[in-house]
């Protein structure tokens, strides 16, 4: 029988030599950690709703410019899981990846920058606005996915109306690394260039062959959705009804080495089966409405909502209405799990909800 009292004592002599025994199981709850059969994760479901958003992203626009002090102006999702944290970590909607919602407003100029993460910008509503990766000029339209791939100079304009769009970044998983850079464009806003690079991406099936790296490029909502629409007669994936990754146009591989990027549609009266992965999936309702139940509980969005999906959790979606579609925009981190060969999936049992 151990005398725990005593190896409490010992306990606390050990720490302050930087030192800490192994040998008891399971003394304390914590102990038992992360030890367990399953993964287990401190990231915890949680949905945003677009009205709280919306209706604060708005408020931010009333109470400040860009110029001065803000470089941007951006709601952050941060999971509840991360709330105590300090502030360098807790910039965080899964421990892997990041999602912010940045309104920019008309006339607004939002300076040119760079840094070591990777970003995409997913766009919601407003149209017309414009983001300047690299030199090329992207106008913004609802639907579209822009890539900012890593160490990019990017900058964000505005001449038309108020438009809002989600940014996803790998920035939490960078930053547990601690290898996280950032520099200011010299002179404040880079200039567009002539000719554009991701012309050549723009058809999809021929990719230029002295390019090793996609460059900065953008998904126009207009082919998303017409690919969409031609596999709605299909199957689907059992588990994400007629889901898509943006392919990475240079390898054929993910969205970027990080993060993948998906669009899904649940037609009318489409329910999933319900599986889990050791991935974590941040969604954002783009259209329609629906049920995605996680871990048993039900996560009921609307458009505009965002919600987690955190690693190892079951889930499964289903459209709310019997006729309409609904679309899912998602960002998930299974790509670095794959490149440390650590992904894992399981199906649920049939039928589950
Ligand atoms: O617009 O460049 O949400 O650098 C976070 C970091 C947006 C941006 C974010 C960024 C940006
Ligand atoms: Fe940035």
């Amino acid at each position: 029988m151990v005398d725990k009292q005593l190896l409490q004592a010992f306990d606390a002599e050990l720490a302050q030599e930087n030192l800490e025994g192994h040998w008891v199981r399971g003394l304390t709850e914590e102990d038992k950690v992360p030890y367990t059969k399953d993964p287990h994760t401190f990231v915890l479901p949680h949905l945003w709703k677009w009205e709280v958003i919306h209706r604060h992203l708005r408020r931010a626009g009333e109470m400040h410019g860009l110029e001065g002090m803000a470089e941007r102006r951006t709601l952050r999702l941060i999971n509840p899981a991360f709330q105590k944290l300090d502030s360098r970590r807790r910039r965080s909607t899964t421990h892997t990846v990041h999602m912010s919602v940045q309104l920019l407003k008309p006339g607004e100029l939002a300076s040119s920058h760079r840094h070591n993460f990777g970003a995409f910008r997913f766009i919601v509503e407003g149209r017309g606005a414009y983001t300047v990766v690299e030199g090329e000029k992207f106008v913004m339209e609802p639907g579209d996915l822009i890539l900012n791939p890593p160490m990019t100079w990017h900058g964000h304009g505005n001449d038309a109306e108020p438009i809002i769009w989600l940014d996803g970044l790998d920035y939490p998983l960078l930053n547990s690394l601690q290898v996280i850079t950032w520099e200011p464009y010299p002179g404040d806003f880079q200039p567009v260039k002539e000719s554009f690079k991701s012309a050549a991406y723009r058809v999809g099936m021929a990719r230029p062959v002295w390019e090793t790296a996609a460059g900065p490029l953008a998904y126009k909502w207009e082919d998303t959705y017409r690919t969409l629409k031609g596999l709605e007669g299909g199957e689907g994936s059992p588990f994400d009804g007629v889901a898509l990754e943006y392919v990475n146009p240079v390898d054929g591989g993910h969205t970027f080495p990080t993060m993948s990027c998906g669009i899904q549609m649940l037609r009318g009266g489409d329910a999933t089966q319900t599986h889990r992965h050791n991935s974590s999936t941040v969604y954002h309702a783009f259209r329609g409405s629906g049920v995605t139940v996680i871990d048993g509980k039900r996560y009921e969005w609307e458009k505009g909502d965002c919600f987690v999906v955190p690693l190892w959790s079951w889930h499964s979606h289903q459209n709310r209405s019997k006729n309409g579609e609904a679309i899912l925009f998602s960002m998930n981190d299974r790509p670095m799990l794959e490149a440390l060969k650590l992904y894992r999936e399981e199906p649920g049992e049939m039928g589950r909800l």
